[in-house]
């Protein structure tokens, strides 16, 4: 059971009580703790947030026009906000970045990440390669830096990594955000230490952010507090919170060491990026929606994907559009963690299955249609056509008559909403294949 499972389940028992006494509170808090021990949190952290809660429930007078459940579910909630740490804004503004980490807790990845999240700002970037331990490094981050579509720079025989640095400076003079990714160790160890001091000398970055794997759980804390020891960082960023189950320990741990968060990576993909912030954490976890980062992240897909305006009105769609809008949802992220910022959190895991399989299905079908059955779907009637994109597409003539229905239904639904401009808007947004 993940952290945001266990925590729901436990406020879902609270407002099943009838009476909101004691004893309730007591298994409320049990179940809290629960949840938050088996992801890891420190148990002296979860401790002292439920006696909070319970002294609160139990001694304050609560406020009148409120129910228990709502105080107390509010509480959780503010409770859980400051636990993991404070949020962060991040400065669009020209700097030098330079990127620390053990071996695969997500540096490289993250570099590219944040060279497109500066770039998609407004701002130029230049990578610099300055992982000179591990051979594959240079390719790795040469290709990540085109698909980001930023400047790249490294020498695959190189060394030295003050050279490195040196001459990355200069090849990058014109770029405004510069990011450096740096080699890492099995652990924190006096030669790694030793490699760093020669880079930040050289380098003299703006800031020094920590890329920690949230899978190590609370261990986060105490990696995030010695390499702030020995380089001074000025923030932690936290990869593979995929979805919301996991990373309530590293987080936890990581705001209680005394560094900050500033990033959260929650995917493999370039954009699986966000500036952290714990409220909206904590609401993913407790199944509140997360509206504004779907949209964002909805638009920010649109975008890529070349979807023109037209094209967005759903009640002249084409397979065509239909199509492209399927491969921008799909860019939007997986759809446990869509429906999960829509506060749909504990959707079945068969059904979320079942949605996955039928996009992927779908854009096979699509892709197997000719260019003219894409933009006319009347054509999509006859039987011959439909065994032949069947059988091009392998899947089965059920499976095209049952997307022809779905995209039918689709059509006619947005020709209803044609008059109301807001909402088909908002629509049009949110509609590919859900
Ligand atoms: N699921 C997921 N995978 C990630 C994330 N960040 C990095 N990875 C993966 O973690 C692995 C190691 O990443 P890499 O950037 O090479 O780590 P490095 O050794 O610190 O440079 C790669 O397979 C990445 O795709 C993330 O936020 N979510
Ligand atoms: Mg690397």
């Amino acid at each position: 059971m993940d952290l945001g499972e266990g925590l729901r389940k436990a406020i879902a028992r609270l407002s099943g009580a009838t009476i909101i006494d004691a004893k309730a509170i007591k298994e409320f808090t049990k179940e809290l703790q629960k949840a938050l021990i088996s992801s890891d949190v420190d148990i002296n952290l979860v401790l002292s947030f439920t006696k909070r809660i319970e002294d609160a429930a139990l001694k304050e007078k609560l406020p009148q026009g409120i129910t228990p459940k709502d105080y107390i579910t509010n509480m959780v909630y503010e409770e859980l906000v400051k636990m993991m740490g404070e949020s962060y804004a991040p400065e669009i503004a020209p700097k030098r970045i330079l990127l620390v980490g053990i071996y695969g807790s997500g540096k490289t990845t993250t570099a590219a990440k944040l060279a497109k999240f500066y770039q998609d700002r407004g701002l130029s970037v230049g990578l610099i390669c300055c992982d000179v331990s591990r051979p594959a490094a240079f390719e790795q981050l040469e290709t990540l830096a085109k698909q980001s579509n930023v400047s790249f720079f490294g020498r695959k025989e190189e060394k030295d990594v003050k050279k490195l640095v040196r001459e990355g400076l200069n090849e990058l003079k014109s770029r405004k955000v510069i990011i450096c990714d740096s080699g890492g160790r099995n652990a924190m160890d006096a030669e790694l230490a030793k490699e760093l001091k020669l880079i930040n000398d050289e380098f003299r970055p703006d800031e020094k952010m920590l890329v920690i794997n949230a899978d190590i759980g609370q261990v986060a804390g105490k990696q995030a507090a010695e390499f702030d020891s020995r380089i001074k960082l000025t923030g932690v960023i936290v990869t593979k919170l995929d979805g919301s189950g996991k990373g309530g320990g590293a987080l936890s741990a990581v705001a209680a060491s005394k560094t900050r968060i500033t990033f959260i990576g929650t995917g493999e993909k370039l954009n699986a990026l966000e500036p952290y912030d714990s409220k909206k954490f904590v609401g993913r976890l407790l199944g509140m929606p997360d509206l504004e980062s779907l949209v964002l992240k909805v638009q920010e897909a649109v975008k890529s994907a070349n979807i023109k305006e037209e094209e967005a009105d759903i009640s002249n769609l084409s397979f065509d559009t239909f199509y492209k809008q399927l491969k921008a949802m799909q860019n939007v992220g997986p759809m446990k963690s869509i429906l999960g910022m829509m506060g749909m959190a504990d959707v079945p895991k068969d059904v979320l299955d079942t949605g996955e399989t039928k996009l992927k299905k779908y854009g096979s079908i699509i892709s197997s249609m000719t260019k003219e059955e894409r933009n006319s779907d009347r054509l999509v009637k006859e039987h011959s056509r439909i065994a032949r994109i069947a059988k091009g597409s392998g899947t089965t003539e059920k499976d095209v008559r049952e997307l022809i229905s779905d995209f039918n239904r689709m059509k006619k639904f947005a020709t209803m909403f044609k008059n109301n401009r807001d909402l088909k808007k908002n629509m049009s947004k949110f509609m590919p294949g859900m």
